[in-house]
């Protein structure tokens, strides 16, 4: 028999170490059974461990892939970590220990933290994408890319945060600021690397809205995230028109025209000058011209000071400087306009050339209004009429190319070398030709360094490392490229690692590939929405143009986890000193309480607030589970049950399919109250009960199914399926209010009594909130429909 009192520690671990042996997890490729590929966003191993907020998603998960296991999928639910990049480095700097060992010893605790949830992962199929195995086929990507005119160098300004002293890429950006340290980021004149992912916007944004071959979405995600990416890519339809430079002959090194770039062509016969970027490369050509030369350019270095969130704020006055007798014609009216720089106008969008028309467009009339510069109302034209007469039509994308080398020790090497003595010049050695190394020399490791220190000099410090970065080869002499690749390499792709992680002689075999196909379900942050997420579906994109893949997009469902945040209400971190750590709830609580209450505690997606009285309440419901196995009578009756059992199959199989996890729990939660009352339980019922509930406890579960005198998992038994003949009634939502306010709706079954729904109600945090401890004074009961608690 069972102990009487339920003790999460005598059973917890005994479950897992039993799974671990049994390899109850494991996944093989299988033709017998349908596919489900469920994916967690993998973790990125800070020197800090995970705290209650990280595991949300990977419990969801894990719920829905122990459900779609026992309805007879071939599951696969693989982890793995991200571990290249700054923060792993920064901390191995903090510690004064090699990123490799810091590495190692923060996914051990990781991994003891994950384990200790009894996760259904199969470990078999772990990845790393520090491992020089694994990141031998993202440098293999790489060529790959520059085989096909897909990455490139370049010599241009880029973003540089000068606190973590390396080049950064837009997405790594937010309002001007470094994402990760949040330092004003700097322009600086570098060489790089760029992949063209610019090649890509089109198909990135059209396959959002691609449908499947049964005519529906392609994309099952959240229409936020879709939209981010679309704002992202920016795709902008509009027209270039050219100005002819009043009384400049086009010569062989200058164009003599300004082409402007609008969206508002229609307006062209209200434009009153014209407005240059800065840095717009016709602003040499017409500096000769200028009669102001010198308080243009200094115009021009003044500008070279401010960011770009100070240009482009609204709200901040607007400057700039006249090219004095410098004119270029209106094509439209043959009027000759002045021209002026500002630095409203920004050099990498459209053609750095604006034409303004202060009448209809909001910055070009607060432009106006400071020089005093005239306004022309007109009749608007036909847009379609200028452009055939004046303009050429343009598709525009905000989308930049990806800046994809980083001055920092810690990430995969760029697996190129540079001949030594061709150029030493940035800008020219940039255009020169670099050689691949052959992919037969791949993975191009890593070498272990004293000093990872970053130089602030625009190299990373690889540069220092005389014997590995020179190289000669059939004497000739070569420099390795130093720079390293950005963290969001590693992650670009490895969702098709996981499909065949020991493969070395291919990324994945075609056939594994074709088995998985894509992911069916991926969770994780809502903010990846515009990195990681796009990052990944353009190298699968190019995937699939080399033949690597068969599908055009990797993630089908995708939903977002809303973030768990600490009792105060801000988010969890050790500088707020309110980080709850997952280990002591399990201690405390059991890992089984744990789980149910993440899950309990609100709408899946929505930021929620922790509770540690809440994990109190789902021991107590585990508690109640475990006192009713000692009321399993075999010669009781089910039928009085029957209906409710049947409803409660298909609530919480359908709840799980929607990820609505909570309400999953509630309809555990009433039918355990209402099998409560009574004397005797059916065994039958009871391991409907078992298996339902086993998704969301599977170590209680597993070890009630044992005492049910089972000698197999339940986690791989069948889901039950509900008999809809056997289902009397239907659902109905109830009212749940606090004082006569209506605080939540609880979605139900019909016919409860009334103490069944006060019993569920009180376990709503969002009735829980207004009730606290108060004693409930009356409660008015509309059967089916409102549910009134009167308190003081
Ligand atoms: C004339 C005009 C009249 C404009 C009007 C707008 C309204 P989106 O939609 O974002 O693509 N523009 C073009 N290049 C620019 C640059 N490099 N920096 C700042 N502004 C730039 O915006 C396109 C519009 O933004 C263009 O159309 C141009 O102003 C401005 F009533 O041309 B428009």
């Amino acid at each position: 028999m069972t102990n009487d009192k339920y003790d999460p520690k005598a059973i917890e671990s005994k479950w897992q170490d039993k799974w671990k042996t049994d390899q109850t997890y494991r996944t093989n490729e299988t033709a017998e059974k349908p596919k489900y590929y469920v994916l967690d966003m993998f973790p990125y191993p800070s020197g800090e461990g995970l705290h209650v907020g990280h595991p949300k998603g990977y419990i969801a998960t894990d719920v829905v892939s122990r459900m779609k296991r026992m309805q007879g999928f071939n599951v696969l639910h693989p982890m793995g970590f991200d571990a290249f990049g700054l923060p792993a480095e920064q901390y191995a700097i903090k510690m004064k220990v090699n990123p490799v060992a810091a590495v190692e010893k923060n996914v051990a605790r990781y991994k003891k933290q994950l384990e200790i949830l009894g996760f259904d992962y199969d470990w078999s199929r772990e990845v790393n994408t520090t491992d020089p195995k694994y990141y031998k086929w993202t440098q293999w990507i790489f060529l790959k890319l520059l085989e096909k005119g897909l990455a490139e160098e370049r010599y241009e300004p880029i973003n540089w945060c000068p606190v973590d002293k390396t080049g950064l890429s837009n997405e790594d950006i937010e309002d001007g600021k470094c994402e990760r340290c949040g330092a004003v980021v700097e322009k600086r004149l570098m060489k790089q690397w760029v992949l063209k992912i610019t090649e890509y916007a089109d198909r990135l944004l059209a396959d959002l809205d691609a449908k499947d071959a049964e005519g529906k979405p392609l994309l099952d995600w959240p229409e936020s995230i879709k939209e981010s990416q679309r704002n992202w890519i920016g795709r902008s339809e509009g027209a270039e028109i050219n100005f002819v430079i009043d009384g400049h002959l086009s010569t062989p090194t200058m164009s003599g025209i300004v082409t402007v770039f609008t969206t508002r062509a229609d307006t062209l016969f209200g434009v009153t000058y014209i407005v240059l970027a800065p840095e717009a490369k016709i602003v040499q050509e017409l500096l000769e011209k200028a009669s102001n030369k010198d308080e243009v350019q200094a115009y021009i270095e003044s500008a070279k000071t401010k960011t770009e969130i100070d240009r482009t704020d609204a709200t901040k006055e607007k400057t700039g400087v006249e090219m004095k007798d410098v004119r270029v014609i209106n094509p439209a009216t043959g009027e000759a306009v002045p021209v002026w720089v500002a630095d409203y106008v920004l050099s990498d969008y459209g053609t750095g050339a604006v034409m303004a028309v202060p009448a209809y467009d909001e910055r070009d009339a607060q432009f106006a209004k400071v020089y005093n510069l005239p306004t022309k109302e007109i009749i608007l034209e036909d847009k379609e009429e200028i452009i055939k007469k004046f303009g050429k039509k343009v598709v525009k994308y905000k989308l930049r190319e990806w800046v994809f080398s980083r001055q920092r020790y810690w990430g995969e090497p760029i697996p190129v070398l540079h001949r030594v003595g061709v150029s030493e010049d940035s800008a020219l050695s940039a255009k020169m030709p670099i050689s691949p190394i052959s992919p037969n020399d791949l993975p191009l490791e890593l070498p272990l360094v004293e000093q990872y220190e970053p130089t602030d000099n625009g190299e990373s410090p690889l540069a220092n490392i005389s014997e590995w970065v020179n190289v000669e080869i059939d004497g000739v002499k070569y420099r390795r490229e130093t720079n390293t690749m950005p963290q969001w390499a590693g992650s670009s792709w490895y969702y098709l690692r996981y499909m065949d992680p020991h493969n070395d002689s291919k990324l994945v075999d075609p056939s594994r590939e074709k088995y998985w196909n894509s992911v069916d379900l991926y969770v994780g942050g809502a903010e990846h929405a515009t990195r990681h997420l796009i990052y990944a579906r353009f190298w699968h994109k190019f995937l699939y143009d080399i033949g690597v893949v068969s599908t055009i997009e990797p993630f089908k469902k995708l939903q977002s986890v809303g973030l768990i945040m600490a009792s105060d209400g801000r988010k969890m971190s050790k500088r707020w000193g309110n980080v709850i750590n997952p280990d002591e709830m399990v201690d405390t609580f059991g890992a089984d309480s744990m789980r149910l209450y993440e899950m309990f505690m609100g709408p899946f997606d929505q930021a929620i607030s922790w509770n540690t009285n809440g994990v109190v309440g789902t021991r107590r419901f585990i508690e109640k589970v475990w006192r009713l196995s000692k009321k399993i009578h075999e010669g009781a009756k089910k039928t009085a049950y029957e209906s409710m059992v049947h409803k409660t199959i298909k609530k919480v199989t359908e709840d799980i399919e929607l990820l609505k996890f909570n309400t999953a729990v509630s309809t555990l939660m009433i039918l355990v109250n209402d099998l409560e009352k009574e004397e005797e339980v059916a065994r039958e019922d009871f391991e409907i009960l078992l298996k339902l509930l086993a998704p969301f406890a599977p170590h209680v579960a597993e070890e009630l199914w044992q005492e049910c005198g089972h000698d197999t998992s339940i986690h791989l038994e069948s889901w039950p399926v509900h008999d809809s003949s056997k289902i009397i009634d239907d659902v109905v939502n109830i009212a749940v209010q606090v004082n006569g306010k209506t605080r939540e709706v609880l979605t139900t079954m019909k016919d409860l009594t009334e103490d069944a729904v006060v019993k569920a109600v009180l376990e709503l945090p969002g009735v829980q909130k207004w009730v606290e401890d108060k004693p409930i004074k009356r409660v008015i009961w509309v059967k089916n429909r409102i549910l009134n608690l009167i308190i003081d």
